[in-house]
């Protein structure tokens, strides 16, 4: 089980620019002197704990990171301009490592803190620097120093933003393998999945949230049903839960509200803090239901549920209306006060309300 996130990027910080040779020469000032200027320094490379990001995940599209070289020096006593300097963002808690001594180079636990990953070469000098009483005509400059290039391994332990939920063949591990970089098992029997694991969700360039995929949930998973419900403590710290139910379950004595309510009765057992978080109902295998019949029956499930938080239908396998699920996600961990773990979901945000039932039955889902 892997609750790690890892990179790997080289970094080649700029070569110093080298020092120039030259004499001034004027018409009518004879001897005019050296006047070769130094090269300029090479960039460095650097990195900054940045506490909006949460994962390494851009670091998989982008390996490679090259700072400026500095620019050489030049006759007329001009030096060569210095490369810029990089600034590599990386989520607090990121630790770097030499790949190639398997050195610890940063354990970059507080917002804002740096460490330099690749030094830029010293500037050459220019002939300028040699001059002298002795030597008044030097023929000497120096070439500028290389940048360093280093190997990186960025890791990161991964805390889950959201938990997924849901009875075993609910299609948990098929929704996290269609929305993330996580390739867990998927098949059409129950308990397929044995440990939890994590994915992370890329939304944009710096944007991602991470998912816990866990095993299904069963009635009486308290008193030891199924595979229990111990594993439910890794959905402790996220700040959202994704309720995925099988609207279409192959025994026709299935009801997907009896389906909700069981495993909303045993998330409380667990634990009624958990229970608390927000939760939002994603009505799974909608491909399986007739197009026809598809909006009666959430508005149904809807209605007899009395769900107060968000609903979605999605067909995971078929990565059907996966898009506005993934935003509002987004949309809802970034309202948030990034950085803090608490939940900061507000359940009462208008956003999200659904409205109120007047013949809804009084065993309302208690969710939210
Ligand atoms: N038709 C259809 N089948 C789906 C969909 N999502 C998942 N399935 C199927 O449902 C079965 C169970 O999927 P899983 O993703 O393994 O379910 P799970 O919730 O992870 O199950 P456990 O790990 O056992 O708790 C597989 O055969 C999937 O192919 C969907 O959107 N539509
Ligand atoms: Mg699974």
């Amino acid at each position: 089980m892997k609750f790690v996130d890892e990179a790997q990027v080289e970094v080649y910080a700029g070569n110093g620019g080298n020092g120039c040779m030259s004499f001034r020469r004027e018409k009518f000032i004879p001897f005019g002197g050296p006047d070769g200027g130094d090269g300029g320094r090479g960039g460095s490379i650097h990195a900054e704990a940045d506490p909006n990001l949460n994962t390494l995940v851009d670091f998989r599209y982008q390996r490679m990171y090259r700072a400026r070289n500095g620019e050489h020096g030049r006759g007329s006593d001009q030096f060569g301009a210095a490369g810029e300097d990089m600034l590599l963002r990386v989520p607090v808690g990121t630790l770097v490592r030499d790949l190639d001594s398997g050195e610890l180079l940063a354990d970059l636990a507080e917002p804002g803190q740096r460490v330099t990953l690749a030094r830029g070469g010293q500037g050459g000098l220019g002939n300028l620097r040699f001059k002298s009483s002795t030597n008044r005509a030097p023929r000497q400059s120096t070439p500028g120093q290389p940048g360093e290039q280093r190997r990186l391994q960025f890791e990161l332990k991964l805390l889950a933003d959201v938990g997924l939920l849901g009875l075993p063949n609910a299609g948990k591990s098929t929704f996290i393998a269609a929305v993330s970089n996580a390739r867990p098992k998927i098949a059409d029997y129950p308990f397929t999945t044995l440990h939890p694991h994590l994915g992370v969700v890329r939304v944009a360039q710096g944007r991602s949230f991470v998912v816990a995929d866990i095993p299904g949930l069963i009635e009486g998973a308290a008193e030891g049903a199924g595979l229990g419900h111990q594993f439910l403590r890794h959905l402790q710290r996220t700040r959202l839960l994704l309720h995925l139910v099988d609207v279409a379950p192959p025994d026709p004595d299935a009801d997907p509200v009896r389906d909700v309510r069981s495993v909303a009765a045993e998330l409380k057992k667990y634990d009624p803090e958990l229970a608390a978080k927000p939760r939002w109902l994603v009505l799974n295998k909608i491909d399986m239901v007739e197009p026809s019949q598809r909006a009666p029956l959430i508005a149904a499930l809807r209605r007899r549920l009395r769900h107060k938080g968000p609903v979605y239908a999605i067909s995971a396998l078929a990565r059907q209306d996966l898009e506005p699920l993934l935003r509002d996600i987004d949309a809802a961990l970034r309202r948030g006060a990034p950085g803090q773990g608490a939940p900061a979901l507000d359940p009462g945000d208008p956003r999200f309300a659904t409205p109120e039932t007047p013949d809804g039955p009084r065993d309302a889902d208690d969710a939210q």
